[in-house]
């Protein structure tokens, strides 16, 4: 028998304890121009609503890339600041340069990415042919962008623009994986460390200053309601019947949570499925699932394997590619209008905390709190 070294303990532990764990790398923005490094072509992969993505080549290695080009702001900053944050995460679009460099007089920032060679999720299901599509593989497609929103949310980022054409394939292969992209309107919200700082007593934060985090990481679950919807039948939950892309009735709808799972494409899908779609698009924000209760839900990490049960999606996908389009345009409004109704929330917190029978209410309090231990 091999006698095993006891554990000791010694000053080298001590101060693993001091030095904070080394897990972000830090971005060195380049300063030169970067047709030093790289072959800029015309080829367009994609229109992003601030600015286009376009097809590049390093130069010594000859490798396609994806460059997406900014105008210098502070949104764009913070774009870039939060995507290079999450680039490890197996599950997002990763970053691999990012250059400042002047274009027309102005100053620009120039996101290098992974080149995404399998194009969007939907495409790539639409293309299938006569290769059914089943809810095995849409729980495959939920897993990986349910892994996406866990490492974000875990570390306090909500994304708040998932959506199916900001989900893209490595390849065409059938081993591709799917990644998340697009960090224009993601958003870090207030954390137990970010509240760690001298502007704020800990013990009496208020409420409405760790209440909003809430509403952004509620905003990607509904998304993740609406895409695993799609993906399981071709079509959306909600829609407007006719022309623009946001109606009356569409918000009705959407406010009541009025969708149903309509024949013949629900009938063979499973129970679970049907109740996870339910729990993600709860009307009420507080009352949608988190990402961590998603990950263990048995449809996405089931006991044992799902049923191979054909779908209709690459069907009605294929009969209607302009509806398609619409539907899309829709999806990128709602979030929009979601964003900013989430926005208002947190105002009207903000309004009511400086109530002043609420002041002198929190102000009673605080006398009278008691330490709370953790
Ligand atoms: N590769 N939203 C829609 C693309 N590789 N694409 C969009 N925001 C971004 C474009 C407009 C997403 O941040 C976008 C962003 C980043 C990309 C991106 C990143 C990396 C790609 C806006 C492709 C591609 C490449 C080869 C072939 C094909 C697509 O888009 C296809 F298969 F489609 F032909």
């Amino acid at each position: 028998m091999s006698l095993q070294e006891p554990p000791s303990v010694n000053s080298a532990h001590f101060l693993q304890l001091l030095v904070k764990p080394v897990t972000n790398r830090a971005l060195r923005t380049k300063l030169n121009v970067i047709t030093d490094d790289y072959t800029v072509t015309n080829q367009v992969l994609g229109m992003g609503i601030n600015g286009k993505v376009l097809e590049i080549f390093h130069r010594e290695s000859g490798e396609k890339y994806a460059l997406k080009m900014l105008q210098d702001c502070s949104e764009a900053r913070r774009e870039v600041e939060l995507h290079w944050k999450v680039s490890t995460c197996p599950h997002i679009v990763p970053i691999v340069d990012v250059y400042e460099n002047l274009n027309h007089d102005k100053k620009c920032l120039l996101i290098v990415m992974e080149c995404m060679d399998g194009g969007e999720l939907f495409s790539q299901i639409q293309d299938r042919g006569n290769h059914a599509f089943t809810e095995r593989e849409a729980s495959d497609i939920m897993k990986s962008i349910g892994g996406a929103i866990h490492f974000l949310h875990s570390i306090n980022i909500a994304h708040r623009d998932i959506k199916p054409e900001n989900l893209l394939y490595t390849s065409k292969r059938p081993d591709a994986l799917l990644k998340l992209t697009d960090f224009g309107f993601a958003k870090e919200s207030t954390t137990l460390n970010s509240l760690a700082t001298p502007c704020f007593t800990p013990y009496y934060v208020a409420p409405e200053v760790l209440g909003p985090e809430k509403y952004d990481k509620s905003c990607d679950m509904w998304s993740l309601g609406v895409i695993m919807y799609i993906l399981l039948c071709g079509y959306p939950p909600f829609f407007s019947y006719h022309g623009l892309a946001i109606s009356p009735g569409m918000k009705r709808r959407i406010c009541r949570g009025q969708y149903e799972f309509p024949k013949p494409e629900w009938c063979d899908v499973s129970e679970e499925a049907k109740q996870l779609i339910c729990n993600l698009l709860q009307t009420e924000p507080t009352q949608r699932i988190t990402i961590s209760e998603f990950i263990n839900h048995p449809w996405i990490n089931p006991s044992q394997e799902l049923p191979q049960t054909p779908l209709h999606t690459s069907r009605v996908l294929h009969e209607g590619p302009e509806a398609w389009e619409k539907v899309k345009e829709e999806m990128t409004n709602a979030l929009q209008t979601m964003r900013v109704d989430y926005e208002q929330i947190k105002i009207k917190t903000i309004e009511e905390s400086t109530n002043p029978l609420l002041l002198k209410r929190r102000q009673k309090n605080k006398n009278t709190a008691v330490q709370h231990p953790d």
